[in-house]
Parts: C-alpha cells; sequence; structure tokens
C-alpha cells in the first residue's frame, strides 16, 4: 500500500470538520432581536451548516426565552450562564471613582453613563473566549439581536478562514468616537515597550497609528466579527487585556471591545491574516454595509450599494497601509498620542 503524499495528508485536513459557534451575549428581553438575527443567519448561512448557537447571559435565561429560540432555528443552541468573576467591577479600579467617572461621562456620549454597558465591554474584551461553551471551539462568529444579514452566503467563512490562515474577519471600521478612548492608545503604547518580548517582528499597527503616532481610532465593528480563539487565548493578548483592566479605562473610560479587539488585532497580528468579508451585506443599528460588486451584489436584498464601506477613511486606510517591522514599532510606540 503507498504511503500517502503530502498533499493528500494536507487535503485530509482542509476536509477535517471545523469547531466554530456562533456566539451572542444577550439578555432575556433581547428574545426578540435575537430570534430574528438568528432566523437570518439561518437562511442566509447555517441551514446548510448546522453550526450550534451559543448564547450567553448574566442572568439564567427564562424558560421562555428558551423556548422562542427552539422554536426558530433547528440548530443545537446552548445556553450558558456568565460566572460572577467574568462579569463584574474590575478589582483594580475603586467604586467612588467609577461612580464619578458616569456621572461625569453620562451626557458626553452615549451610553457614558451606563454601568452595564462597561460589564459588557469588559466581558466582551477579557472573558467572553473564556466561558466553558467556547473552550472546544477553534472559531466563533458573534452575532447580535437586531441586525440584518442582507446576502446569501453559499460557503462557510469559517473553512474560508481556516483554508487561508486567516485569523481575525471583519464587515465593517467605522472610527471610534474620541472621548471614550481618551487614554486608550497611551495605554496601549506602554504595554508596547514594557512587553517587547510579546509583539511579533512584522504587524498591521499602522492602521490604528499613524506616521505621528496618533491613534487613528479606526476598528473593526465587533458586533460582527469571525475569530481564530487561538488569538485571543494567546499570551500575548491577555497579558494585553489584563494591562488596560488595570489601568481602569473600562469603567473611568468608555473602552469598547471593538477598539480593544482591533488593536491587538493590528498590533499582533499582519495583514494577511485579516480580511474583509466584503461579500456580507450587514447592517447594525447605526451602519449598514451592502455589496456594490455585482457578483456579491446579485445575492443581496440590499441596495443602494453605495453604503458605508466605500466611503470609510478606515476602509481606505485598510487597502492603503501595509505590514511594517517591529523596531518601525517601536519607534511609533515611543511618541505620546498628541490628541
Ligand atoms: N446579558 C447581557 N447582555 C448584554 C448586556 N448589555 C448588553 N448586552 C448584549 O451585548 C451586546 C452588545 O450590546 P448592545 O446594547 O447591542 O451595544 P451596542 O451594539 O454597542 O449598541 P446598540 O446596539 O446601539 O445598543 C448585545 O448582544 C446585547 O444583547 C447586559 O447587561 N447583559
Ligand atoms: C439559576 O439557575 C441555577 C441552575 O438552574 C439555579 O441553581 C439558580 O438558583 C438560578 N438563579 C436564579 C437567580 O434564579
Ligand atoms: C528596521 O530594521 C530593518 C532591518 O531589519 C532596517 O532595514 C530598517 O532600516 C530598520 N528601521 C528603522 C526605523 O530602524
Ligand atoms: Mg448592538
Amino acid at each position: 500500500m503507498a504511503a500517502p503524499n503530502e498533499a493528500a495528508n494536507k487535503d485530509n485536513s482542509m476536509n477535517k470538520p471545523i469547531r466554530a459557534a456562533l456566539v451572542a451575549l444577550v439578555r432575556n428581553s433581547d428574545l426578540n432581536g435575537i430570534r430574528s438575527t438568528i432566523r437570518q443567519v439561518d437562511d442566509r448561512f447555517n441551514r446548510n451548516y448546522n453550526y450550534p448557537y451559543i448564547l450567553l447571559n448574566d442572568k439564567n435565561f427564562t424558560d421562555e426565552f428558551k423556548e422562542g429560540i427552539h422554536a426558530i432555528t433547528k440548530a443545537p443552541v446552548h445556553f450558558g450562564l456568565l460566572s460572577d468573576d467574568h462579569w463584574g467591577l474590575s478589582p483594580y479600579v475603586t467604586e467612588e471613582k467609577v461612580k464619578s467617572a458616569l456621572e461625569y461621562n453620562k451626557n458626553r456620549y452615549i451610553y457614558g453613563g451606563s454601568y452595564s454597558y462597561r460589564l459588557m465591554c469588559r466581558y466582551q474584551s477579557g472573558f467572553i473566549h473564556k466561558h466553558p461553551l467556547l473552550q472546544d471551539l477553534d472559531y466563533y462568529w458573534r452575532i447580535e439581536p437586531d441586525v440584518n444579514y442582507f446576502c446569501d452566503i453559499p460557503y462557510d467563512p469559517f473553512k474560508y478562514m481556516r483554508d487561508n490562515g486567516l485569523i481575525y474577519g471583519f464587515t465593517t471600521t467605522p472610527m471610534e468616537i474620541q472621548k471614550t478612548v481618551e487614554t486608550l492608545w497611551d495605554t496601549t503604547r506602554k504595554w508596547m515597550m514594557e512587553n517587547q518580548e510579546l509583539l511579533p517582528e512584522e504587524s498591521f499597527v499602522r492602521w490604528v497609528v499613524n506616521e505621528k503616532g496618533d491613534y487613528t481610532r479606526c476598528h473593526f465593528w465587533s458586533n460582527f466579527e469571525i475569530v481564530d480563539l487561538s488569538f485571543y487565548r494567546s499570551e500575548a493578548y491577555e497579558s494585553y487585556f489584563q494591562h488596560l483592566d488595570r489601568a481602569g479605562g473600562f469603567f473611568y473610560e468608555r473602552w469598547g471591545d471593538a477598539p480593544v479587539h482591533s488593536i491587538a488585532a493590528a498590533m499582533l497580528l499582519r495583514k494577511e491574516q485579516l480580511h474583509w468579508f466584503e461579500d456580507i451585506g450587514y447592517y447594525h443599528p447605526g451602519l449598514r454595509h451592502c455589496p456594490n460588486k455585482p457578483e456579491m451584489a446579485a445575492r443581496c436584498i440590499c441596495g443602494p450599494r453605495s453604503d458605508f464601506m466605500y466611503r470609510s477613511i478606515c476602509n481606505r486606510r485598510f487597502g492603503n497601509v501595509g505590514n511594517v517591522p517591529k523596531n518601525e514599532t517601536l519607534l511609533l510606540a515611543q511618541m505620546p498620542d498628541k490628541r
């Protein structure tokens, strides 16, 4: 019997089932919104694949919620509760200072005075990938209530990620509100200087920092993200998250999981490991992406096709900048954020 050659071996691993799931953090009050999302994800993609849904909540899901979800999908669904050590106030901040920060910020920007919003952002930044229900997954695809999927997805994005060595997939690239991240870049720079051994030889960091050392506030909107979870489980990501948590900005400011995930991806990955799913037409309140390439648009129900991503400064920047070597990254990390 002939020994299998290398190509055959490779082929074999390409066809291995992928351990992946669609994951959402939701409240019982989000039932209608998440039913709507799940129905669209099923219709557009998952009815052909049957990847499980994992729904997480800081409170017990009600029977009404669980029944409502099972009634809308045939895919397996797992309901999970968050542990108290994952969902709560950071041990590095003081309650008093948090209270006055919420008071100060409540009219400065959306969710400026919301405590639970901050718990949500901290959870999705540092803990969601540690939930026991996600332990055996290689990839997750984050979904949210009340979003729209406009286009048929006639292939498996998880498999696409794996076969192409991709780590982070996104659909939209807005710019973060300055006031919510006032010290995020300076805190990040400090981490880079103190943890040089965790930086890769080459990275896409120039997407988030310009030649003058200023934070561009470009980020991937993480209400949609498809991610190789080994990235969030890596020593570098965990060290970065711990450093941010210690600085207190999840509470004193309103650091979102979107800018945090995005800075980490740009700083720790190469451009070839990031992917714009241009063909996945998507809407989350506030932003819409509708593909304009004819072969993509043919599978979509949205229009006209001159949406956000074709005007987005951050999407243009994604196309225009490339990887830089570590020595250049460190020069940028020495420059204070001047805004
Ligand atoms: N279990 C639980 N889930 C939450 C809580 N706050 C937010 N979420 C979920 O976290 C995700 C993000 O929250 P959103 O309120 O959608 O935040 P956003 O997308 O920044 O803003 P909007 O969609 O405009 O409200 C959603 O899936 C919410 O259902 C919470 O206190 N408990
Ligand atoms: C949540 O569910 C668990 C397990 O079913 C139960 O032990 C616990 O008492 C519930 N908590 C609340 C607040 O209902
Ligand atoms: C970074 O190192 C490379 C060689 O690895 C060198 O060509 C380049 O000039 C260096 N850049 C800076 C800014 O020092
Ligand atoms: Mg949302």
